[in-house]
């Protein structure tokens, strides 16, 4: 409803739309953005657009407005969705979670510290010690997070690297008692330029290193930066402290952190049948910062261990491809182990210790799902692949999310159900995750083949065993479509629209295997913080049988896992839109936005909302918005419940079939019904007014 907001704003529920249309649709979002409204409801769905510049709408008066006030009382905002989440929790002890999805760039990570920020401020009223030292920790490990996650790309200044997922833990007050976070595929090593750029001289000396991040591989790309990357590392560095990692751990990683930028500088050159590393000062810098002998580490690099056939163990020399190779892999794993065991000592701090249920009530839960929107660039890959499966499946829980709370709601209120008709994306689903015949399955069958397979051999799989599906395809199976390459390029029909994925590189990324001397150099660290996180080193060589499990297969087991903790709760969504590519305040780029509001599925949303009731409040509520437009309920009605008097005003404007009465709440099928009512209810107010302006006078 366009509370508290004239109509020259724009709707501010797209169920409001005349119809839905992707015209309309679009008309309103482009008309709200350039006004400076920048959130829109689609019924609980908040949509936002990344205004690209400081608003004035996250402070303290703000979020005293929206604390515990009902959705509709205020203009849309994340507080809306912040506050529903949290009050449904509260009310009905139920565990809820706010999902925020869309593309790089479009405001997901900002909005999701709002949502924190919103929550630690109505909290804890009583300022009780140790619930603000839990708040605290909560707040700072973003801080931490983004320091190791996050890095400059060409889409975003400040681009999480990583999906999250984190828990909040309440209390029967409502007050948070901890936390748990789950953190998702990590792309790539870029984010530590801050790490050169804001370190003490003594630091850089300490660790080996040169401030100068064009010296290291591994820093050069991208290397201007806007960030005040002192004050950022002192920031950093206090957040550790704050959620309590020691001064050992600390130094660990940093000497982490240099370690692998020595480690993207070393060559290796061939020198007749042997390989040799170029720079033996970078080895003995590694070893140090490490704790390890600069002799394991030149073996670990040069060397792997292999079981023969008859029980043997020998060291086979690499070719310098796969020292390459090897040293790539390794300071990947370095960067992701080091970041899983960050995320694993901050979970250790808030997790909730000693919760007596009976003491202390239903422990009750919000989570915020931070995570990747749909990818479609020129030329996707696996990662690719990866984040569209994800999105495939947070759609599919989105759509049944949607239908069972509208479905439990109706039951609560006593209302009949009626059937919704929506997409069901299950066979895009199926076409990449099912047993033996899933995309994910032929990848994995490939990795496991003995003898040189390759991603062309693996697509030729994938077009026998899919050639009939009716999402996916490649040139072969369209041989008319000149878009397709042969041999490279394959298909899938998303519900958000076609995506070409090149299938170069796909068994590589997918495999991911980092030779198992590696493990063992680190486990073997006499560094207790490196070699705790690798556990898996202590195997001897002939203990490794089995196969680690492949990047796809974990992948679908973590976004597996999310779905069912997502499933089990109330969801609320915030919906992203990022308005141009060129981070301006003032572009809204038809096209672009248009793109995000198909593969965001926003039109079927808005749909599935109207297709039951487009709108529906509590009776009091609707009561002292339109008891102005009725004679019985005007200034104050006298029938028996608020009930009765609510259907005294739609009587009177004569739409009583448009409309059911629940329990507590009404609900009206179509919006006309209520615009005629705020058409009327607009008219009313400027006579009121004058009418109660002229009762303050006379009583003067
Ligand atoms: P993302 O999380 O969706 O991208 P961010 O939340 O990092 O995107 O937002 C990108 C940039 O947009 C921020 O650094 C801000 O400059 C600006 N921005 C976003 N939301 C707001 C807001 N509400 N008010 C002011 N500025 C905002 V990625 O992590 O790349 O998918 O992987
Ligand atoms: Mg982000």
């Amino acid at each position: 409803m366009a509370e508290l907001e004239g109509l020259e704003f724009g709707k501010s529920d797209f169920v409001l739309l005349d119809e839905v249309t992707m015209e309309q649709f679009m008309e309103n979002l482009k008309l709200r953005f350039e006004k400076g409204r920048i959130y829109t409801f689609i019924g609980e769905v908040v949509v936002s657009v990344n205004p690209y510049r400081e608003m004035d709408i996250y402070g303290k008066e703000v979020v005293e407005a929206y604390r515990g006030r009902e959705l509709y009382e205020n203009p849309p905002h994340l507080f809306s969705v912040a506050d529903a989440a949290y009050k449904t929790m509260k009310r009905r002890a139920k565990d809820t979670c706010i999902v925020i999805s869309g593309e790089s760039g479009a405001g997901k990570t900002e909005a999701s510290k709002y949502i924190m920020q919103y929550i630690a401020a109505i909290t804890n009223p009583s300022q009780r010690a140790e619930v603000e030292s839990v708040k605290n920790v909560l707040l700072k490990s973003n801080c931490v997070l983004e320091a190791f996650g996050n890095a400059k790309t060409n889409r975003n200044n400040n681009s999480s690297r990583f999906g999250k997922y984190m828990d909040i833990n309440f209390n029967f007050n409502g007050d948070p008692t901890g936390g748990h976070i789950n953190n998702y595929l990590l792309e790539k090593v870029r984010a530590w330029r801050k790490l050169l750029r804001g370190g003490s001289e003594e630091m850089l000396q300490s660790l080996f290193l040169q401030r100068d991040p064009s010296f290291y591989i591994y820093t050069r790309e991208g290397a201007s930066s806007s960030v005040s990357c002192s004050n950022l590392r002192a920031a950093v560095l206090t957040a550790l402290k704050v959620i309590g990692f020691r001064a050992q751990e600390i130094d660990s990683i940093y000497m982490i952190l240099g370690a692998i930028l020595h480690l993207g500088n070393l060559e290796f050159a061939t020198d007749g049948e042997s390989v040799r590393v170029t720079a033996p000062q970078a080895v003995e810098n590694i070893a140090i910062l490490t704790s390890t002998t600069a002799a394991d580490v030149s073996k670990a690099l040069l060397f792997r261990t292999v079981a023969t056939g008859g029980g043997e163990v020998i060291d086979k020399g690499h070719s310098e491809q796969e020292a390459n190779y090897g040293r790539d892999a390794f300071s990947k794993a370095l960067y992701e182990r080091l970041f899983s065991w960050i995320v694993s000592r901050i979970n250790a701090v808030i997790e909730v210790k000693d919760y007596n249920p009976v003491l202390h009530g239903k422990n009750t839960v919000i989570g915020v799902l931070d995570i990747y929107g749909f990818e479609i660039f020129d030329n996707n890959s696996f990662e690719q692949f990866c984040i569209n499966y994800c999105n495939e499946k947070l759609h599919q829980l989105f759509i049944e999310l949607i239908l069972r709370q509208e479905q439990e709601e109706y039951d609560r209120e006593g209302i009949p159900w009626q059937h919704i008709d929506y997409c069901n994306n299950q066979i895009i689903v199926d076409l990449v995750e099912q047993p033996h015949r899933g995309i994910i399955s032929i990848l994995d069958e490939a990795c496991l083949g003995v003898g040189k397979v390759t991603d062309v051999m693996c697509l030729e799989s994938m077009d026998s065993k899919l050639g009939q599906h009716p999402h996916y395809t490649s040139r072969k199976l369209s041989p008319t479509d000149k878009s397709l390459e042969f041999q490279r390029h394959f298909r899938i029909r998303h519900y958000a629209g076609d995506v070409t994925y090149s299938v170069e590189g796909f068994l590589e990324k997918n495999k991911d295997p980092l030779f198992q001397d590696f493990k063992r150099l680190m486990f073997n660290s006499t560094n207790p913080v490196l070699s705790e996180m690798w556990p898996e080193g202590r195997l001897d060589i002939t203990e490794v049988t089995k196969r680690p499990l492949t990047a796809a297969t974990l992948f679908k087991n973590s976004i597996v896992a999310l779905v069912d903790k997502l499933a089990c709760k109330d969801p609320y969504y915030v919906r992203c839109i990022k308005p141009n590519e060129v981070k301006s305040p003032m572009l809204f780029d038809d096209a672009r936005c248009r793109h995000q509001v198909a593969y965001l599925g926003l039109l079927e949303n808005v749909r599935v909302r109207r297709a039951g009731f487009a709108y529906r409040q509590p009776y009091n509520r609707f009561l002292q918005r339109y008891k102005m437009t009725c004679e019985y309920t005007w200034p104050n009605h006298l029938m028996e419940s608020d009930r009765e008097a609510v259907e005294a005003i739609v009587k009177q404007h004569d739409f009583h079939d448009d409309v059911e009465y629940g329990h507590t709440k009404l609900f009206v099928r179509t919006p006309r019904s209520l615009f005629t009512l705020e058409q009327e209810r607009a008219a009313l107010i400027p006579i009121l007014v004058l009418f109660l302006q002229k009762v303050w006078r006379g009583a003067l």
